[in-house]
């Protein structure tokens, strides 16, 4: 695939409510979106890098840096192959996988419109419709979480997952296993505790959780080990697992027994298929985990959720969980039985809205290849 031209628009966009962690709470939502001109097709592609460095260190600002002076000059006009063929001539530039799995986003989104396939289709994926679940942020009480979790229910989500952080953990977990004593449910601390501090967790080990997410510091799978052997609940690493070599430490070291997928984290969709495989191989059920996508990269995650061995329902809701006006012209809905239908059409399988793109966009980067 020639790359004639690319594009990259940093886009701000209100969330229809705000979205609360251990690490900070959004309002709106940044994000890069890439696109790519190649011999007449046009592909996208979702860097889920937003305004703060509090998820990791990227940013929206730092990304648009890395694209526009380090990748662009690497694949502007030249003949990229496929995804491998990019990773190789980006392994040079230290990190910013949040930056590099945008652009390869939108190679894969090239690829599948080259051969009409689906990326469902490219990768084998398993299932016409994957299971899904909610993400609730960091309420204002226990009580509001409760009532949040309540609608979410309502709405037909069978899998919820509840923002924790010392001082807003156990009480507000046992609140909505109270409430909701068979639901599936699951914690999330974004690195938000010690070794020493995640004693303060050790009742949430009696709430039948599905998994408790990311307890510790993003660099330490080591400590995750020590705090896995004490719990019965499995341990499931996010931040941490930044390569498939990190998947394969956490499965070596046995510092978790599920590990969260996200592209982005991992630097890119064929860093996410490896990490998907070694689990397979190992026997580690894994889930796809969710970045408040807009409809490109929602659509990519739940492409990549089809596979065979995402055994638990991801963070992969419907749009109007999000945004009440998306940069793509289709939306995605939640089946009645807590599911969404996996794109069918070629690559992504969706459509951009380009007056959305437009009224969203805070700065606009274009380069063309002469
Ligand atoms: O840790 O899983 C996370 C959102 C932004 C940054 C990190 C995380 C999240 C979520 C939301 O939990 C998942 C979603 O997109 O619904
Ligand atoms: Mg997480």
């Amino acid at each position: 695939m020639k790359i004639d031209a690319i594009r990259f628009d940093q886009l701000k966009m209100p969330l229809v409510s705000p979205f609360e962690t251990s690490f900070g709470r959004e309002i709106d939502r940044e994000c890069v979106l890439v696109t790519i001109q190649s011999e007449g097709v046009t592909g996208y592609g979702e860097c889920v890098a937003t305004h703060d460095p509090g998820y990791n260190y990227e940013t929206t600002g730092t990304a648009m840096h890395i694209l526009k002076d380090f990748v662009t000059p690497l694949i502007l006009g030249k003949d990229i192959k496929d995804a491998l063929d990019f990773q190789q001539r980006v392994s040079g530039i230290r990190g910013h996988n949040l930056a590099k799995a945008g652009v390869e986003m939108a190679l894969w989104d090239l690829m599948g419109k080259r051969e009409n396939k689906s990326l469902k289709e490219l990768w084998g994926g398993a299932r016409e419709k994957v299971e899904v679940g909610v993400s609730i942020g960091i309420q204002e009480s226990a009580s509001h979480l409760v009532q949040s979790a309540a609608d979410y229910i309502q709405q037909g989500y069978a899998r919820i997952k509840i923002k924790i952080k010392p001082g807003r953990d156990v009480e507000d977990t046992s609140a909505v296993r109270a409430a909701f004593p068979n639901i599936r449910l699951q914690v999330d601390a974004n690195s938000a505790y010690s070794l020493d501090d995640a004693k303060t967790l050790m009742p949430l080990d009696d709430l039948n959780l599905l998994l408790i997410e990311q307890p510790l510091f993003e660099d330490d799978i080591w400590d995750h080990r020590k705090l896995q052997e004490q719990l019965k609940t499995p341990v499931c690493l996010d931040e941490s697992i930044v390569s498939p070599r990190h998947a394969r430490y956490a499965i070596e070291m046995k510092a978790c027994r599920v590990i969260n997928i996200k592209a982005g984290r991992l630097g890119g969709l064929s860093q996410a298929l490896m990490v998907h495989d070694l689990c397979m191989e190992h026997n580690l059920p894994v889930w796809c985990g969710g970045m408040l996508e807009t409809g490109i990269g929602r659509a990519s995650n739940i492409a990549l959720a089809s596979l065979p061995n995402f055994v638990m329902p991801g963070d992969i809701s419907a749009s109007d969980r999000y945004y009440a006006r998306d940069v793509t012209n289709e939306c995605f809905v939640l089946n009645s039985d807590s599911t969404i239908d996996v794109p069918r059409g070629a690559g992504l399988g969706v459509t951009i809205d380009e007056k959305a793109l437009k009224d969203f966009s805070l700065a606009s980067l274009q380069f063309h290849n002469t």
